[in-house]
């Protein structure tokens, strides 16, 4: 094993290392050829939607290769040639492979035919499909009631196999169907409903060439959505100005070298933020206040769009200067600058921000700190003007488009069975932590996953595990190995289904991207195993053994043409006007965005400013706030390897990176092995043996790697509103050992 070693961090993102890291990849995992053929057709007209992050292709021309360095990690970790199967989890127990590592789940290969392990069984051993459906059935079927049934997505699903798959669930009684997105954008959702009546951006890639200013807060592209640099960019050499709000100095925000390009091979990068506030981790609502504290309204604007200024304003006048300094360690003087270059020139302002903003207590209080400051600029519903959160998963904002949610709104559901001839439930299901809460509990039984690895992802691990094996049966629909097939219910079942890049037998399916464009999705890849079915496939049969063909519904004739699928979601779903004819449309459609036209479809029909009291987490005394990030080398669970190359960190994850002075007055040395514990609601977590790095950050703050450190994150501290774990504020105390 190679030794970890931390170095100073990097001050621009990408150049010929990413070009290295990608062809490295796509040659050493999986045989040049697969891969390359993968590569070429990922994000181009006609091919796949790279199944990495969300961030959208350019409308117009693309380039040859439109994709990243992290998303070559994510095709060549689905395309790998290497399978798995009978042999493989007949040589391996369940406990055996649960000793293993993440990074050495994902090395195994692709999952090659549908396995179940019995009740008290050592082994996975093989299943017809047939047989898995009918133990699906089974259980389902002995449930007392259907909201014992949790029907969990993560945002890779396409378009056609959420939509299916919600129907089953609903179908089936419940709406008990938690997803990725709440324990991510989920704050931003409820936020922006509240403020600007329609829980998604309002930019398009086009304004960011327009924008002044591109402020970019809680968010690490350079890692997480690296396509976004080459936007960034761009807007920069425009004359943009980029602002960054980071606890952490983030390479990929200092600095880009475009790896596509000659003088970014070159490692000529070109100076991206020109102003960097390093904020206290949750001082992000203080920051904008302050900002509020500092602007003059746009009056026009405000009157005849807005409702609730006056309110605000009184809050904001009477909030004093030396609580915002605190709260959001940024002086009064930095901050004034800041808002001086919000409102200079046409106040073209573009927000952007993802988890240091979602995952946070107050993060809908936040987020909507964040509206205030844009409704008194006027910055939104124009040209180079508005709000952009930067979704995670692929198709997260999709399957939400589609019905992906708890909490459908009533419209939904009257149209939906008005084209299926159903009469699906009214009652509140559950989201992610309601649905580990009620597990645990024992009113929830049988776990279904399509996609994802609940075990890792959620917060607590040692009491969601324990809710997971509380279940009757846990069943997942993977493409690859993870947690979650290993920390199991007493019966449990892995369901292996084809992934973006996969040949669906010339079918293909559709997206929506972080800024509302629905796009085709197309494999390009022969399927490295005949025992696979593809989502829509898997969700249909499954659907026709638990309900069989009800009202309208006729499940396998809908899942053998997507065109039928896509009618349906057309029928229901306001927008897709001509679904199945637009889509096929280079570049695709954009869904109607009633905020983008300052139409504001809340309670007062007017954007709406908030009046919250301000704060900012507090740990307790002698706590540090713990915040849970990525490294460069995963996708959220899967991690593809042990370096974080940006941060100057290789060969290692399982480190608790602290501000220097903090480690000083704990007498704790550089790279000594830690205990950090939270002790929250009365039970004690905790991780030993951490290596204590000293790292740049503001006071009071340490960092550790997600998942390794979700054992930590308590499964009660989650945000008011949104329910979402706060992941990125976890009260920590660390000791050397
Ligand atoms: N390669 C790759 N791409 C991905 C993913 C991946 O794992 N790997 N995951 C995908 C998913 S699902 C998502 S949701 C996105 C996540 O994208 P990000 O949100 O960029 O991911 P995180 O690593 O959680 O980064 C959080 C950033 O917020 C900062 N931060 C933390 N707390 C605060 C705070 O209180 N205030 C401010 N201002 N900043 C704070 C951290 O220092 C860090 O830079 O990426 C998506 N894309
Ligand atoms: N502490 C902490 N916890 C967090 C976060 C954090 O920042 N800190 N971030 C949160 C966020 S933002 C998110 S989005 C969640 C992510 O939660 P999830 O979406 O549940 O987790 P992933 O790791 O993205 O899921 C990876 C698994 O999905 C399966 N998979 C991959 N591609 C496909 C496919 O095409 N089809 C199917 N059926 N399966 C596929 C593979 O088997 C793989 O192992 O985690 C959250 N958890
Ligand atoms: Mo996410």
């Amino acid at each position: 094993m190679e030794e970890i070693s931390v170095k100073e961090p990097k001050q621009w993102a990408a150049g010929l290392p990413a070009v290295a890291v990608s062809m490295k990849q796509v040659v050493g995992r999986d045989g040049m050829v697969r891969g390359a053929r993968g590569l070429l057709a990922m994000n181009q007209m006609g091919g796949f939607d790279c199944p990495s992050c969300a961030w959208p292709d350019p409308d117009g021309g693309r380039a040859a290769a439109e994709f990243c360095e992290n998303g070559a990690k994510a095709l060549a970790s689905e395309a790998m040639r290497q399978t798995i199967g009978r042999e493989f989890f007949a040589q391996h127990s369940v406990a055996e492979l649960a000793e293993q590592e993440d990074a050495w789940h994902d090395r195994q290969g692709r999952l090659a035919e549908p396995m179940i392990l019995e009740e008290g069984a050592t082994h996975y051993v093989p299943v017809s499909w047939e047989e898995a459906f009918d133990v699906l059935a089974e259980e389902l079927k002995r449930l007392e009631s259907p909201d014992e049934a949790i029907f969990y997505t993560s945002g890779r699903a396409s378009n056609e196999a959420a939509f299916l798959y919600q129907l089953f669930a609903r179908a089936f009684g419940t709406n008990n169907l938690p997803d990725c997105s709440n324990m991510c954008h989920e704050s931003s959702g409820t936020a922006l409903k509240q403020a600007i009546g329609v829980g998604k951006g309002t930019v398009t890639l086009d304004d960011f060439l327009e924008a002044e200013v591109v402020v970019c807060v809680g968010q690490n592209p350079g890692t997480n959505h690296p396509r976004m640099l080459g936007t960034l960019q761009e807007a920069v050499k425009k004359g943009t100005r980029l602002v960054a709000v980071n606890p952490l100095k983030e390479a990929g925000l200092q600095g880009f070298a475009h790896p596509q390009t000659v003088a970014g091979m070159m490692g000529w990068a070109t100076r991206l933020a020109s102003t960097y506030l390093q904020v206290r981790v949750n001082g992000d609502m203080a920051l904008f206040r302050g900002v509020a504290k500092c602007l003059a309204a746009e009056e026009s604007f405000v009157a005849a769009h807005t409702q609730g200024y006056e309110a605000y304003r009184a809050v904001v006048d009477a909030t004093p200067w030396p609580r915002i300094e605190a709260l959001s360690g940024i002086s009064r003087r930095e901050i004034h600058e800041f808002a001086e270059l919000l409102a200079s020139g046409e106040r073209k302002v573009i927000t952007c921000w993802a988890m240091g903003l979602t995952q946070h207590r107050n993060a809908v209080a936040t987020i909507r700190e964040v509206v205030n400051v844009h409704l008194m600029l006027g910055a939104i519903g124009r040209p180079g003007a508005g709000l952009c959160p930067v979704r995670g998963h692929s198709n997260v904002q999709g399957d939400r488009t589609v019905g992906i949610w708890e909490r459908m709104p009533e419209g939904f559901l009257s149209a939906l069975d008005q084209w299926s001839g159903l009469v699906s439930p009214r009652k509140q299901g559950h989201d992610t932590v309601d649905s580990i809460l009620a597990m645990h509990r024992g009113e929830a039984k049988v776990f279904f996953g399509l996609g994802g690895n609940f075990a890792q992802a959620t917060p607590d691990r040692a009491f969601t595990a324990e809710a997971l094996r509380r279940c009757r049966l846990t069943c997942h629909v993977s493409t690859k190995l993870n947690r979650s097939h290993l920390v199991h219910g007493r019966r449990a079942l892995i369901l292996p289904c084809l992934g973006r890049s996969d040949d669906d037998g010339g079918r293909w399916v559709s997206c929506e991207n972080s800024m509302g464009v629905v796009q085709m999705s197309q494999g390009k890849l022969p399927p490295m195993s005949k025992s696979m079915l593809s989502e829509p496939e898997i969700v249909a049969r499954a659907a026709e053994a638990v309900v069989g063909d009800v009202g309208r519904i006729r499940w396998r004739w809908l899942a053998e043409d997507y065109d039928r699928i896509r009618d349906g979601i057309e029928a229901v779903v306001p927008g897709f006007e001509s679904y199945n004819q637009r889509v096929v449309v280079p570049g695709g459609f954009y869904l109607p965005n009633a905020a983008k036209q300052r139409v504001w479809d809340t309670a007062s029909g007017k954007a709406e400013f908030a009046a919250a009291e301000l704060d900012a987490f507090d740990p307790g005394e002698g706590r540090l706030i713990l915040q849970t990030l990525r490294s460069h080398d995963q996708f959220n669970t899967t991690v593809y390897g042990m370096d974080d190359r940006y941060r100057g960190i290789s060969h290692g994850r399982r480190m608790v990176l602290v501000n220097p002075d903090d480690l000083k007055v704990r007498g704790i040395r550089p790279m000594q092995p830690v205990r950090v514990t939270n002790d929250e609601g009365g039970r004690r977590r905790c991780l030993e043996g951490f290596l204590a790095v000293p790292y740049e950050m503001p006071r009071g703050m340490a960092a550790a790697y997600f998942p390794e450190a979700n054992e930590l994150v308590p499964v009660g501290s989650v945000a008011r509103e949104s329910n979402t774990p706060t992941s990125k504020a976890v009260a920590v105390e660390i000791e050397g050992m």
